[in-house]
């Protein structure tokens, strides 16, 4: 096992990563920029190194200060935890190239499902079912109208280098198509340096759901369930949960065995997740995969009992998963919310400042993972989240229950925050009927 991680990211997910390797005897090195210095967290790491200012792209995204600090630290292995370079697979290659074992997937494999017409492509050779969608990239609009008229509009052009939504433009009709093209490859040309595009039959009013998925250096490769994240607003997720709400048992076990097979076939290791949408007939459809732990990983936490960032290590460390698919059970029901700070008066623009006064809920089945306190300033250098408040219970009924009390309990004070939103979200009757797509929150809640 690694004596010494160092882990190359901030806040709350540097925190989760900190308290993982406590618990397994691992040291940490942790890093920060100018704006992080002091943050308490950092205290609880073996060694905080400074790698530069602020600004995201000259430090947290800066691989020679990362490796740098690899060196200083004696650290055997990175933990890039989510964002910032979790997904680069040159980051990967240059860890491996340096002797430190990165704790995710190969560089390759990164490579392979980050593209996401590879993925589409591997889908497609292990009988996965995707949405309808061009054979392979789309290089002219004639190409584009063909297909699109083979499946009729509305369409979605999605770029191949993309993800999270970024690069999507949907086209309604011939007319549409054409600017459409444009502006898809172009923003695809200056976000990822590729303008590949492919195209897909557009799915109205889907839901999200992924499947997690773990997998070691031994061929074992074993889901731990799916989570629900149609609580989306502008590919901004606001509520998770697991299980999927209303899914037929058929459709969910399918699914899950669906992101094996492509986690299989791509020779993938290590934590990542399978992304479908499901239609209004439960038809499941794969899109995109992430090869990175995720925000919403402690769902899965909760409700199967497995500590995601201690799997994590142990494969990264070449030893077999300690549990087999059948030990994977789905107990209760686990929401989480994302909490943001973010003025909803305001667009939700995002709302820095200093947390003057913070009350934070507890109790039977709570969890609220954070790294922010009374006295702590939000940078606005960073993602808005401050924290992910979470509940376990026995019935969905009972986590909304849970979930409400928790959101009336917390109070921050000096910035505002998303809870209220999630409040109401949490009390719209056809969210607890489980009636929730991808459009919910546009329909509800943005006038
Ligand atoms: C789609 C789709 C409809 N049809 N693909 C958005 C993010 C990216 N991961 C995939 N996305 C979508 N792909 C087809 N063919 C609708 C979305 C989508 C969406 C997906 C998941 C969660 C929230 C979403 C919000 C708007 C659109």
């Amino acid at each position: 096992m690694f004596k010494r991680i160092l882990i190359a990211n901030r806040g709350e997910i540097a925190l989760r990563i900190i308290r993982a390797c406590k618990e397994m005897g691992i040291e940490t090195v942790a890093v920060f920029s100018e704006a992080d210095r002091g943050a308490a967290y950092l205290d609880l790491a073996d060694e905080a190194i400074c790698i530069g200012p602020a600004k995201s792209a000259d430090s947290y995204l800066k691989i020679d200060r990362i490796i740098s600090a690899c060196e200083v630290g004696r650290a055997e292995a990175v933990h890039p935890g989510y964002g910032f370079l979790a997904e680069n697979a040159h980051f990967a290659d240059v860890c491996r190239s340096c002797n430190y074992e990165f704790i995710g997937p190969t560089a390759e494999a990164m490579a392979l499902v980050g593209d996401k017409n590879s993925a589409r492509k591997i889908a497609q050779e292990t009988g996965v079912p995707r949405v309808p969608g061009s054979d392979g990239l789309v290089e002219s609009d004639a190409a584009a109208l063909k297909f699109a008229r083979s499946v009729g509009f509305p369409v979605l052009i999605k770029a191949s280098a993309g993800g999270g939504g970024r690069g999507m433009r949907v086209a309604k009709d011939a007319e549409q198509l054409k600017t459409a093209m444009q502006q898809a490859v172009q923003e695809a040309q200056t976000a990822f340096g590729n303008g590949a595009v492919y195209l897909e039959k557009f799915i109205e009013s889907p839901r999200h759901v992924e499947v997690q998925i773990v997998a070691d250096n031994h061929g074992n490769v074993v889901h731990l369930w799916e989570r629900d994240c149609s609580m989306q607003r502008r590919h901004q997720k606001l509520i998770e949960e697991s299980p999927a709400p209303d899914l037929k048992q058929s459709v969910r076990e399918a699914m899950c065995e669906a992101a094996v097979k492509l986690v299989k076939a791509s020779g993938y290791t290590n934590a990542g997740t399978v992304e479908f949408l499901v239609d209004k007939e439960q038809h499941f459809y794969f899109i995109e995969m992430n090869a990175r732990i995720q925000v919403e990983h402690p769902v899965t936490e909760l409700v199967t009992g497995i500590d995601l960032i201690k799997t994590q290590i142990l494969a990264a460390a070449g030893e077999k998963l300690p549990f087999r698919q059948a030990d994977v059970k789905q107990t209760g029901w686990a929401m989480e919310c994302r909490i943001n700070a973010e003025d909803p008066e305001h667009h939700f623009r995002p709302c820095p400042g200093k947390i003057e006064k913070l009350i934070l809920p507890g109790g039977f089945g709570v969890r609220f993972d954070s790294h922010v306190y009374a006295g702590y300033t939000v940078s606005p250098a960073y993602d808005s989240m401050v924290g992910k408040l979470l509940v376990h219970q026995p019935s969905r009924q009972e986590a909304i229950k849970s979930m409400r009390r928790c959101l009336t309990e917390l109070k921050v004070e000096g910035i505002k925050t998303s809870a209220p939103l999630q409040l109401k979200i949490l009390e719209h009757p056809d969210f607890q009927s489980g009636k929730i797509d991808t459009g919910f929150i546009e329909r509800f809640f943005v006038h």
